[in-house]
């Protein structure tokens, strides 16, 4: 897809986003001084072509290569797709994306998007605050971490059937992060409705992590006491932390991750500390050893 085909309706996104942000701040909660605007990503940072975005993939449900995503994910019925929300929260429910289409706004956030494995996008994503969603089920003050999962169903999630991973995919934050105004569930991508390889109808985009924890088809969301032991904490500890904010001064095992691909371009970037968003986050880490907490 050429980049004329697809900027306008971005823009138009963009502008129309911006204006609704800007007109519901002033009584919102969520207003912070980033809520304001709908773009994270500099002018440095061209947004990937919807052609990568929906054809390179990591989705292990559907398989372990890039190409598998897109092949098998076909095969996932997303109509009726519910959502639990439950655990320490007063107004514990269940819904459908009707219901959460109705909760919540939709606006644009561009992002940059960065793998562990060392290859890297910038999305424009529709979608919503995580924080105004969970605010909804009015959580405990003892609710310490969010734990998310994604469906289980091995019939049409064909790579479910392999036992690379424990399924289903379990992800987490901390309750801060979670409330975190970047901190993003989506619906779409360019304004399209998300397709099953980028995780429909429901995914999280935290842009300041690895990829791996921006969880896919998400259907249970729990407020918990305990860090919630995470799909790659648990299949690899030593390779994967629970925290998995970006930074190239950590070098996985395996490589280096002061650089990365972006997809699209010819030479390898630097990797930027928390992928360029440590003005926004790094008040939640000020206190922890970041080699440690990985
Ligand atoms: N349920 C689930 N969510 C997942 C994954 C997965 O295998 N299963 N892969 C993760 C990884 S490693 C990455 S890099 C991103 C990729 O998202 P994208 O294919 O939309 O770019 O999804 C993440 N979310
Ligand atoms: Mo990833």
């Amino acid at each position: 897809m050429s980049d004329l085909k697809i900027t306008p309706k971005s823009i138009y996104l963009k502008r129309r986003s911006f204006i609704k942000n800007s007109f519901l701040g002033i009584s919102s909660l969520s207003l912070s001084k980033f809520a304001q605007f709908s773009s994270f990503a500099s002018q440095n940072d061209k947004p990937t072509s919807y052609e990568a975005i929906t054809s390179y993939n990591n989705f292990y449900e559907f398989g372990t290569s890039k190409s598998d995503p897109k092949k098998n994910a076909f095969r996932l019925t997303t109509h009726p797709w519910s959502v639990e929300v439950g655990g320490l929260c007063r107004s514990p429910k269940t819904l459908d994306m009707d219901d959460i289409f109705k909760l919540n706004k939709i606006e644009e956030r561009v992002y940059r998007f960065r793998c562990v494995e060392g290859w890297s996008m910038v999305i424009p994503w529709t979608g919503f605050s995580l924080r105004d969603f969970l605010l909804h089920f009015e959580p405990d003050d003892n609710a310490r971490y969010v734990k998310f999962e994604t469906l289980y169903r091995p019939e049409e999630m064909i790579g479910q059937k392999s036992n690379i991973l424990d399924w289903p995919y379990v992800e987490g934050l901390r309750m801060d992060e979670a409330m975190h105004p970047l901190s993003f569930l989506s619906t779409g991508i360019y304004g399209e409705s998300l397709l099953n390889q980028n995780g429909a109808p429901l995914r999280l985009v935290t842009p300041w992590k690895y990829g791996f924890k921006s969880i896919k088809s998400i259907v249970k969301i729990s407020f918990e006491r305990d860090m919630p032991l995470t799909s790659w904490v648990k299949s690899n500890p030593k390779e994967y932390g629970f925290y998995s904010n970006v930074n190239p001064d950590v070098d996985h095992p395996r490589w280096s991750q002061k650089t990365e691909r972006r997809i699209g371009e010819w030479l390898r970037r630097k990797t930027l500390m928390y992928n360029g968003y440590g003005e926004e986050v790094n008040d939640l880490y000020k206190n922890m050893d970041l080699k440690k907490w990985f």
